[in-house]
């Protein structure tokens, strides 16, 4: 199979301009002006940039959560993902089972059925001198990340004695530890006290994480990885000073890293005081308009490194089923906790949003250039989490994932339009500008003009090596 993608602008990380590419067995073979190649399927890009396909470094796919589960599996999710413009996604892998390498095979089982390519990091929510063992070899099956928890008390947290244990195996085995910082104590305090008082409208999930939680539970987990020879990544950041901490250690050249989500940049906390606040449910919460102005400006200027997505969407109302694919789907979701926000399902969609979302208001009102863009939505990620150079770039030999990106094209953005498998979108009636007409994963054209011609399986389980440090 020879495609020759002819007439784009090629935008990179470091790079736009134009330049024709040619992709033979699902590699990027040659690029450079006036290719030709006799025998291969011309695809006239004209008009069109062409952007690597996007990597999001954070999604939950198939998550049980609050007695029922996140309602994109590894299909659903993959193939939203794909309609933006994404062709790389990382998972995460339970601890269900003390035994990490039984967690990985239980996850690829799920994640076959993917659509795109695929990934995960290793939570670690249970430690003893038997995971130590298993955590250094887990490069050996392709995971080099893992996930730990200052939050979730008796759940998924780590105390921070294990915490600086693992991180310091992970450091010397070349693995990445990335941290929800929250503060674990703090938040089961005011969420007892705001039930025992009958406070349990949505807004009081904001209300009872509060974001100085975060400022010093993210200080605190870069000062373990310091202490612990070993880098950190902080995710979903979602407050000023959390920015400014990671900007603390950066400053100093220490090996801390950290992403955002589009969720904390356009929505505030006051979003859970609608009537359908739960939609904007997740953790952490969403903050104020200062808090996502210092995120973005992150992003801007370097302090932040990746803009992923979080992706964990659950129904509005799971008692109405939604036609997917010509079916019904009704799949229990945030109306589990009505009347009490404890039991509202936490998470929201995103994974098909991310790009098409944040060209609008970030490339588009030219804020951050489209460099910039490739940089935080697919080259840091494929780079910090070891995908470099087969995914998050356009070059001779990196895998032919692209993305036929038209920024003239206007969307009428919301739930018709996005693929996500729930009933709702938190961008319903926005007007976007800058959307990927035609999606390739390794040269294969999976989404042309909202039409999905891709696979159910036709991802592939991605083995990474350790990554870089940005
Ligand atoms: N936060 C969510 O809101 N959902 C899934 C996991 C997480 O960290
Ligand atoms: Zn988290
Ligand atoms: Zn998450």
């Amino acid at each position: 199979m020879r495609k020759l993608f002819k007439n784009g602008t090629v935008v990179t990380a470091d790079s736009m301009k134009p330049a024709d590419i040619l992709v033979e067995d699902e590699k990027i073979s040659a690029l450079g002006e006036n290719l030709l190649c006799e025998d291969a399927e011309i695809i006239d890009a004209a008009g069109m940039l062409i952007l690597p396909g996007g990597v999001d470094a954070h999604v939950h796919l198939d998550l049980p959560m609050s007695g029922t589960t996140s309602s994109d599996d590894h299909y659903t999710g993959t193939k939203a993902a794909a309609f933006g413009g994404t062709t790389t996604v990382i998972d995460f892998i339970s601890q269900d089972d003390h035994d990490l390498f039984k967690n990985i095979d239980a996850w690829q089982a799920k994640a076959a059925k993917a659509a795109v390519d695929i990934s995960a990091h290793a939570n670690i929510t249970y430690y003893d001198d038997k995971v130590a063992e298993q955590l250094k070899d887990l490069p050996k099956a392709g995971v080099t990340s893992i996930k730990v928890f200052t939050a979730y008390n008796g759940r998924l947290r780590l105390d921070d004695g294990n915490i600086f244990k693992a991180m310091r195996v992970a450091g010397n085995a070349g693995i990445l530890t990335m941290v929800h910082a929250e503060n674990g104590d703090v938040i089961e305090v005011l969420i007892a006290e705001a039930l025992q008082a009958g406070k349990k409208s949505p807004i009081w999930h904001a209300r009872t994480r509060p974001g100085w939680g975060e400022v010093e539970a993210s200080l605190r987990s870069q000062a373990l990885g310091i202490m612990a020879d070993a880098p950190v990544y902080l995710v979903h950041m979602n407050v000023a000073g959390e920015v400014d901490q990671l900007a603390y250690t950066r400053e100093r050249g220490l090996p801390c890293m950290g992403e955002t989500c589009p969720q904390y940049l356009f929505f505030t906390e006051k979003e859970l005081e609608r009537p359908d606040g739960a939609k904007w449910i997740c953790s952490p919460p969403m903050r104020t308009e200062a808090d996502g102005a210092r995120l973005f400006q992150g992003l801007e200027n370097g302090t932040i490194q990746v803009l992923a997505t979080d992706h964990c969407p659950f129904f509005f109302d799971g008692s109405q089923p939604i036609l997917y694919e010509g079916q019904p789907v009704a799949i229990p979701g945030k109306e589990l906790g009505k009347g009490d926000f404890t039991k509202i399902p936490n998470g929201l969609p995103g994974i098909g949003d991310r790009l098409p979302v944040f060209w609008t208001h970030a490339v588009d009102k030219v804020l951050i250039s489209p460099s910039q863009f490739v940089a935080l939505t697919a080259t840091n990620p494929a780079k910090i989490f070891g995908l470099y150079p087969q995914k998050g770039t356009i070059a001779v030999g990196s895998d032919a994932d692209l993305a036929l990106w038209d920024p003239t094209l206007k969307v009428d953005y919301g739930v018709r339009v996005a693929q996500h498998r729930t009933d709702y979108n938190l961008y319903e009636g926005w007007q976007l500008k800058g959307f990927p007409r035609q999606v390739f994963l390794r040269g294969e054209l999976i989404v042309k003009d909202g039409h999905w011609s891709g696979r159910r399986g036709g991802g592939k389980l991605l083995k990474r090596k350790s990554g870089e440090i940005l």
